[in-house]
């Protein structure tokens, strides 16, 4: 028997039309409930002078003033919950912001629709009953761990929960427990591949692993690269945001050009981030997402500040629903550095070019007087720091050149010797900026 590649056909093959109709039918249900039961939707919905009635085909969408972070802050905890409190099951909040947190509450229902997004989304990378997901993702407050497990749940696989820290201990759990699929951050997947060299572990050998499924931050093909050949697996990207429902927006396909954008719950645009003019698909802007069926804490607009763009032609792998490229970064983590535009994603890329070099890399800014300065710090891979032969002279000049093609400007260069950067196992933080007390 050929097993179904989808996990439910009849919704990820829906024609264009089929899908716009139900988007509408399920917006309109979600303006209603919004301004009927949010004072927060209800205000901003006033200040424009707009009724849900007036909400009438998708184009209309336009008319509805954003959301921003700052509205889930000032909101915080629960004033923009469009149902009763005790409705509320769970509470998740993404990581690392000062102030108050940014936080998603999420309804029964809610929960099993994230379930089944989730499933689906690693039913489309090939997860099947029969594999083990090895979930390195941190439980609690973050939305990775639990919305993995979810998923796998749902999906019906054998789950080890991991969740982050004890990097040779998850090594030993992967391989006596004989993990098939490994879901983390991507650093983390490269601090695990590493410490596997570092153990004598041959994941071709002694794992079992086929498949990863790494998000929650940037990485660029580079470093895609590395981890398939380092862990011989074959790794999708996953996206999501606490705002919406943690991961599980959109995935890759064994395609691989774009993530699908679970389109029967949520509506993508894309906007120019400095003046919110609504792009056309093709073109680069924000990711902007309408929840269409989350009723603990519906998004209408949401501003995610992650740069994007969206294909909405029918995909090879047969799936109709929307693609977005992947995110190279946000725009508030592009750097302005002496005027230039930069996402650490275009260094790593930069540097990911060199064999000699290790997988982490660290940028710190400065502005000691009128002109930032501008260091990438990369470090040596064992391989090359054993070899008598390199010429480092002759490297640092190359690292340097290459990151001034893709920049456009001369970065100062430190190589350090292998281990001496920091790791993480969760998010990974690229960028030290020494500027900001400084302006
Ligand atoms: O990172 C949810 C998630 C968990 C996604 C596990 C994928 C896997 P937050 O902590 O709220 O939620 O952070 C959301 O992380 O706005 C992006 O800037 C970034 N991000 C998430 N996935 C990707 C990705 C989770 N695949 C923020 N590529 C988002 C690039 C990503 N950036």
């Amino acid at each position: 028997m050929v097993e179904c590649r989808y996990w439910n056909e009849k919704i990820e093959t829906m024609t264009r039309q089929d899908i716009e109709e139900h988007q509408l039918k399920k917006l309109i249900e979600q303006v209603t409930r919004c301004y009927e039961k949010s004072s927060h939707y209800r205000r901003k919905f006033d200040s424009v002078g707009l009724k849900p009635q007036d909400i009438k085909s998708l184009d209309d969408l336009q008319k509805i003033p954003f959301t921003v972070k700052n509205d889930l802050r000032d909101n915080y905890p629960f004033g923009m919950v469009t149902v009763h409190p005790d409705e509320i099951v769970e509470i998740h909040a993404s990581s690392g912001t000062t102030g108050n947190p940014i936080i998603g509450c999420y309804t029964k229902e809610d929960i099993n629709i994230w379930q089944e997004l989730m499933a689906r989304s690693i039913h489309t990378v090939g997860g099947r009953p029969q594999d083990t997901i090895h979930i390195a993702y941190g439980y609690g407050l973050f939305t990775g761990g639990m919305g993995l497990h979810y998923g796998a749940q749902k999906l019906g696989a054998k789950i080890v929960p991991a969740s982050g820290g004890m990097t040779q201990r998850q090594i030993k759990l992967m391989k006596d427990l004989e993990a098939t699929i490994l879901a983390c951050t991507p650093s983390f997947a490269v601090y695990l591949a590493e410490t596997m060299a570092q153990e004598g572990v041959n994941p071709k050998r002694d794992l079992k692993l086929k498949r990863g499924l790494f998000g929650a931050e940037p990485w660029s093909d580079k470093i895609r690269e590395r981890i398939e050949e380092q862990m011989c697996i074959e790794a999708f990207d996953i996206y999501g945001l606490t705002e919406l429902c943690g991961p599980g927006v959109s995935i890759e396909c064994e395609q691989h050009e774009g993530l699908h954008i679970w389109e029967d719950h949520f509506i993508v645009e894309t906007i120019n981030p400095d003046t919110g003019e609504v792009l056309s698909p093709g073109e680069e802007g924000e990711l902007v997402f309408t929840t269409l069926t989350k009723i603990g804490m519906p998004m209408l607009r949401y501003r995610t500040r992650d740069i994007s763009k969206i294909a909405t032609e029918k995909c090879k792998c047969g799936r109709t629903h929307a693609r977005m490229l992947r995110v190279h970064g946000r725009s508030d983590d592009m750097l302005i550095v002496r005027g230039v535009n930069v996402f650490p994603s275009q260094i790593e890329y930069a540097v990911m070019c060199f064999p000699e070099l290790a997988s982490q890399y660290l940028i710190i800014l400065d502005r000691p007087a009128a002109l930032d300065t501008f260091l990438v710090k990369v470090e040596l891979c064992d391989q090359a720091a054993n070899n008598p032969n390199l010429n480092l002279g002759v490297l640092k000049r190359n690292i340097q050149q290459r990151i001034h093609i893709v920049t456009g400007l001369t970065a100062d260069l430190e190589i350090v010797k292998p281990g001496e950067l920091p790791r993480t196992e969760g998010k990974a933080k690229r960028v030290l900026d020494l500027r900001k007390d400084k302006m």
